[in-house]
């Protein structure tokens, strides 16, 4: 069943959170991550990109528009994503598995046991100026294979983010809608020459971010993000969550690293000792 339908099994002060997240399938925390650690990381990540560590995504490799042509191209260097954030240092898997994320993340889920998934997003988000590509309208589900689609991506802003550098627009409730086929392209992006699509993305909503600033989504959420039009490249610490009880589909790609298993409690988290 999917999460905007589950009922939570018990009921607390953050019951509003909840209904916001089952009513728009997102909801933002605001300075969850302070300033001292999302310097830090930003330092590490600076680090990395020069020169660049594997294992990494290229903004020529996802083909979007902007994407440069080729490698040998102007901008054909341009990562997108540092990817396994997870395993690159014990400052992202200490905030990965920290105690207010997951008690947030708890909540959201109905009080269930949660995993955190190595095989999708794990990974430290780019948008270089001057190369950044356009992210047109889609939902994270599109090729992640689970028993159920209900994850949630966890997306903490490491500095400001608005539509200018190339943050995220959301559509507030489209997780909720059973979606026909047609209305996706062969990639699985929105098409957005649909009347009814475009009334849709009229509907959208821009997310501001400040750093330290968490933006929680379902994976059915509709989302896209533009081009980094600022002279600051923009970086962003993302990582996807499900229960224990939705797995991965074995030999699909969501199944390709082990999950790290964590486990919920009502307002607290200790880590799962199996
Ligand atoms: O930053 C972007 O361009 C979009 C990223 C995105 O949609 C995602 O990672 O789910």
């Amino acid at each position: 069943m999917p999460i905007s339908q589950q009922i939570p099994r018990y009921t607390t002060s953050c019951d509003t959170e909840i209904e916001r997240f089952r009513r728009d399938g997102f909801i933002i925390v605001r300075g969850q991550a302070d300033a001292g650690l999302c310097r830090r990381m930003q330092e590490f990540i600076i680090k990395s990109l020069h020169p660049a560590t594997g294992p990494l995504e290229y903004e020529v490799d996802v083909e979007y528009p902007g994407s440069p042509v080729s490698r040998l191209a102007p901008g054909g260097e341009t990562p997108r994503r540092l990817l396994n954030a997870y395993s690159r240092d014990e400052m992202f898997r200490n905030w990965a598995t920290s105690a207010p994320l997951i008690s947030t993340l708890s909540r959201l889920l109905a009080n269930e046991r949660i995993t955190l998934s190595q095989s999708h997003h794990n990974c430290i988000m780019t948008k270089h100026p001057g190369f950044s590509s356009e992210t047109h309208w889609h939902q994270n589900i599109r090729y992640w294979s689970f028993d159920r689609p209900d994850l949630i991506t966890v997306w903490l802003a490491l500095g400001d983010e608005h539509p200018e550098n190339g943050g995220l627009s959301l559509i507030p409730g489209s997780h909720c809608s059973n979606f026909d086929r047609g209305r996706f392209d062969a990639a699985l992006f929105l098409r957005e020459d649909l009347p009814e699509n475009r009334a849709l993305i009229d509907g959208a909503r821009s997310i501001v971010l400040n750093a330290g600033d968490v933006l929680f989504f379902h994976c059915l959420s509709l989302h896209a993000a533009g081009r980094n039009t600022t002279d600051e490249t923009k970086f962003s610490l993302v990582f996807a969550y499900h229960t224990e009880a939705n797995r991965p589909i074995p030999r699909t790609r969501s199944a390709k690293y082990p999950d790290i298993e964590l486990a919920a409690r009502r307002s607290s988290y200790e880590p799962h000792r199996g």
